[in-house]
């Protein structure tokens, strides 16, 4: 729908859509408000519109009735924030460096409460969903959504535990998302007395940045400031802190009782570290030999917020970009110098120069043959050289580097590569419309390629503008379809759910981290802001986060949720021939996770003709738009069409945009 089609049907959409934004910060019953504002008089006539009725007849679709929100949250959204003052226990102390911090989200279940509660009672903004993990992914995605540091909290114990895969997650992705916990007292160490006790430290050691058991609340401020500057600086990375009942419950009643008690412009610098000269002019001088050069934009692009610096010196030194990374979408993928949709081409770079590629692929992961010479930009020194071979590595900060190379490059041309990227990316775009063409042959089910395709369609040339929506880019053997398909024209428009860890089943969780970054337009999404995000997934994916759809719902996220429903886990098909094992890998057939989502206060919808997804699609934007509802849109595919011989294309391999971008 663009803002013409709501003008005809006499609905102005941003103000419609302004209201409902605003009524949604107030958390009061949306049908309350719409009824009460006689607006829903005029969206109940657009929702049983033409578009509507075409749906109704064609799809399963589930009406949504927002269930009730207790009054508790309108009273929580008037009650102002107070204001920390001595005397305040350790608890709040921390709480307030993280406010200071500007910390833009906490998403947590209920545990760790005097931390948490601390938090929310001076205004962090504070998310709740029904499991850590899926909160631990909420704070991953909100991050990598945003460029803005996020925290997660999971009480001691079981809490802790369900963060573990949120964090192994946020490690590969080089997230920056602070992660705490409770953890009962020193006074009671290692006795086994009550439950819930456990070491956490040993645990997460691999997994973080820099980690603390915080005992002692007179240093609690001190270190917020330890973990804000890992969480800063550098590459990102998550961070452990736990806290014991001393270290939130004792109380400090006068200014000496907090322990170097700095503002955060004294205990952290905003200073990047810049490129050596000497290493410039030797990634120039190699540069200038190649014929055909490349960049790869990867995270550090994004944290450094180095796009434009990257826009100029590609453009001026004609040298094409591939993304790679947790989010794409910082070189955009129609720019001429665009490499990303470009796979056979980059065999045949000879330089390739990779910016903020923190989570390093090694020889034969990449695209690249065997005979690349690579040159690094890198703030950390002593990863470069792992894994590939690094005959320039420059240590610096993205955005400094190439700010630098921008002054100190002499422009270039590289005609001839160019245009066999320019070559390589058509090919692959004809491919895909052959796969599309070859797919709509099967009408009993829907083929993920159409699910592909048409999402393509309606994000990119349709009536929304190309750069508007978020995707969650997830899934497993539906992706291999999807993810050819995707684009992302501006920051962080896609995230890569499953970036390097693989974790089946994040999705929903992410779905509420982008969902809050996008409707509050956090950090890079706020020319966005309060437009719906897709994310897509499998069914067992959708299985072990699907009861966030709750969460969507309570906190009126504008999410549709694509779920590609084959009935099994996109395993299967490779013990195809083991009758004793195919069944390990099969759920019960035609699940109604439209129905499940109903259930939850959100929407449904269920498709089950390639026909109807695209009219699916277009209802539960249009829901998304006008009410700030969830829908899950429950598209029922079938296993066999994983099956190459069988029905072709079948179970696609890794060639996708991007330098095999899902895993590096
Ligand atoms: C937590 C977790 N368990 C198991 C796996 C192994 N695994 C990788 S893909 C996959 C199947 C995923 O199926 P589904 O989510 O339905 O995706 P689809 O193939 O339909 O896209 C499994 C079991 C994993 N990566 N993560």
């Amino acid at each position: 729908m663009n803002a013409s089609d709501y003008t005809k049907m006499g609905v102005n959409k941003s103000v419609l859509v302004d209201e409902l934004e605003r009524k949604s910060e107030n958390l009061q019953s949306r049908r309350t408000f719409l009824t009460a504002s006689g607006l829903l008089a005029a969206t109940g006539a657009v929702a049983t519109g033409a578009l509507s009725k075409a749906v109704s007849a064609a799809t399963k679709e589930t009406a949504g009735q927002p269930l009730p929100l207790p009054a508790d949250f309108a009273t929580a959204a008037q009650t102002p924030p107070e204001v920390p003052k001595l005397p305040m226990t350790g608890a709040t102390l921390f709480a307030r460096a993280c406010k200071a911090e500007g910390l833009a989200a906490l998403f947590c279940c209920p545990g760790n409460y005097t931390v948490t509660h601390a938090m929310a009672k001076i205004g962090i903004p504070v998310y709740t969903g029904r499991d850590e993990r899926s909160m631990s992914h909420a704070a991953d995605a909100f991050t990598r959504a945003t460029g803005e540091v996020s925290a997660t909290s999971g009480t001691e114990g079981p809490g802790f535990t369900n963060l573990i895969s949120g964090l192994a997650n946020a490690k590969a992705a080089r997230t920056p998302v602070l992660f705490i916990a409770s953890n009962k007292s020193v006074r009671e160490e290692d006795a086994e007395v009550a439950i819930q006790l456990m070491e956490q430290e040993s645990v997460t050691s691999h997994m973080v940045k820099w980690q603390k058991r915080l005992v002692n609340a007179h240093r609690n401020h001190e270190y917020a400031a330890y973990a804000f500057r890992q969480l800063k600086t550098g590459v990102p990375s998550p961070v452990h802190l736990n806290f014991t009942a001393e270290a939130g419950d004792e109380k400090l009643k006068k200014p000496g009782d907090i322990a170097y008690n700095f503002d955060k412009c004294l205990y952290r610098t905003e200073a990047k570290p810049n490129p050596s000269p000497a290493h410039v002019v030797k990634s120039i001088a190699l540069l200038r030999q190649a014929a055909r050069p490349i960049i790869v934009s990867s995270t550090g692009v994004f944290y450094s917020k180095a796009w434009d610096a990257l826009r100029q010196f590609a453009e001026k030194t004609q040298i094409p970009v591939v993304e790679s990374g947790a989010m794409r979408g910082q070189f955009p993928d129609d720019h001429p110098l665009s490499a990303t949709c470009s796979p056979d081409a980059l065999a045949s770079a000879d330089v390739v120069m990779l910016i903020g590629q923190y989570c390093m692929p090694s020889i034969g992961e990449y695209a690249f043959g065997p005979d690349a010479r690579y040159i690094r930009i890198d703030p950390a020194a002593e990863d470069i050289g792992r894994n590939l071979p690094i005959e320039v590595g420059i240590v610096s900060d993205e955005k400094a580097a190439l700010e630098v190379l921008v002054q100190d490059a002499p422009a270039m041309r590289h005609d001839a590569w160019i245009a066999e990227i320019m070559a390589a990316r058509k090919k692959f775009e004809d491919e895909n419309d052959a796969m599309y063409q070859q797919v709509l042959a099967y009408k009993d089910a829907v083929h993920p390629g159409v699910i592909a395709k048409e999402l393509a369609e309606f994000l990119y040339r349709g009536n929304i503008p190309k750069e508007q929506t978020l995707i969650g880019s997830g899934g497993f053997g539906v992706a291999r379809y999807t993810r050819r398909w995707l684009r992302a024209y501006r920051p962080a428009q896609i995230v890569n759910g499953q970036y390097q860890f693989g974790t089946v089943g994040a999705d929903v969780g992410y779905a509420v981290g982008a969902g809050i970054a996008v409707k509050e337009g956090h950090g890079v999404q706020a020319p966005y802001k309060g437009h719906p995000t897709i994310t897509i997934m499998g069914d067992a994916a959708f299985g072990y986060s699907g009861m966030e759809t709750e969460t969507l719902a309570k906190l009126r996220i504008p999410a549709i949720i694509i779920v590609y429903n084959n009935n099994a886990w996109g395993t299967w098909y490779l013990q195809a021939d083991e009758p004793r094992v195919v069944p390990m890998h099969l759920f019960q057939e035609n699940i109604r996770y439209d129905k499940m989502a109903e259930a939850l206060g959100a929407n449904g919808i269920y498709v089950t003709k390639p026909e109807e997804f695209t009219p699916a699609l277009k209802k539960a934007y249009k829901t998304a738009v006008e009410t700030s509802m969830p829908t899950v849109i429950n598209v029922q595919g079938k296993k066999e069409y994983w099956q190459r011989e069988k029905l072709p294309p079948g179970f696609l391999g890794k060639v996708e945009p991007g330098v095999t971008s899902y895993y590096h």
